[in-house]
């Protein structure tokens, strides 16, 4: 296949779940993205039903269709770097990988997303092999929190001290890159440990105590894929992911009767 055109502008994409509320999954991501001043594009492979009380519905596209959504950006436009998010099952698994085969992509972030914010299955529990063997041998960086810890390598980080035997497992799993996210930790400010097994590096940023934060792991991992995508190496783009959803963290917003999301506005609100 030939090489797509260069865009004028940097190119990323998401390969996750919709979210109907607008605070997480593709909608974060795109407008993180714009946030990013990178070219948002979409591969879409479920559309949940949702609000600020949680998720009531999850309807899975034809793995084919997640598969094709790849290969026509890809072969046309061109994907400087990706993300993946809400992956529902192994088959759309086999048809990402699949795609990903066919064609070149950049940097690819895995964000092994399992449950919303509410604890509402986003992944079946019969796909986590799949996510373990087919996609995250495929990343540069993972970014799983606390509980997808547990769930992809039974270890619970309970404290900083545990967090380097987490990425130690994690990174035999087959990433590049994992990047440990402390925020969860009961502690101080928000630690995350970032390495790929032979540099380590802390990065901290200071907490801001919110419960309106649907959305902010998905914002973290597209935001770092937007600083791969704009050329900067694995450190630099996280530590400008992190720049970028901690200032959404700290202008979350309640909605609904429920979780509100962290805020994309910050970025463009000097424009109004
Ligand atoms: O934040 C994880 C996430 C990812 N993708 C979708 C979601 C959520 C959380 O609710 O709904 C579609």
């Amino acid at each position: 296949m030939s090489t797509p055109p260069r865009a004028p502008i940097p190119t990323a994409l998401t390969i996750a779940g919709s979210d109907s509320g607008g605070g997480a999954g593709v909608q974060a991501d795109l407008k993180t993205f714009l946030g990013c001043r990178v070219h948002g594009m979409s591969a879409i492979t479920a559309v949940t039903v949702q609000n600020s009380l949680g998720v009531s519905g999850i309807y899975e596209l034809p793995p084919e269709a997640v598969g094709a959504q790849i290969e026509s950006v890809a072969s046309d436009i061109g994907v400087g770097a990706a993300k993946t998010g809400m992956l529902a099952s192994a088959e759309i698994m086999a048809a990402i990988t699949g795609a990903l085969d066919r064609v070149e992509i950049g940097p690819l972030v895995v964000d092994p997303v399992a449950a919303s914010q509410h604890g509402d299955p986003l992944l079946r529990p019969d796909a986590l092999d799949a996510l373990r063997e087919l996609l995250i041998p495929r990343a540069t960086l993972i970014t799983p929190n606390l509980g997808e810890i547990r769930l992809l390598v039974g270890i619970e980080v309970s404290d900083r001290s545990d967090m380097d035997a987490a990425a130690d497992a994690l990174l035999g799993l087959g990433s590049t890159w994992v990047i440990v996210k402390g925020g969860h930790l009961p502690t101080g400010d928000a630690v995350d440990l970032l390495t790929d097994g032979d540099r380590r590096v802390e990065l901290s940023a200071a907490r801001h105590d919110s419960v309106h934060t649907h959305g902010s792991g998905d914002t973290l991992a597209a935001s770092t894929c937007a600083g791969l995508a704009r050329g900067l190496d694995v450190v630099e783009a996280v530590r400008f992911g992190k720049r970028y959803v901690t200032a959404a963290v700290a202008d979350s917003y309640p909605l609904g009767a429920g979780l509100g999301p962290v805020g994309h506005f910050w970025r463009v609100r000097e424009l109004f």
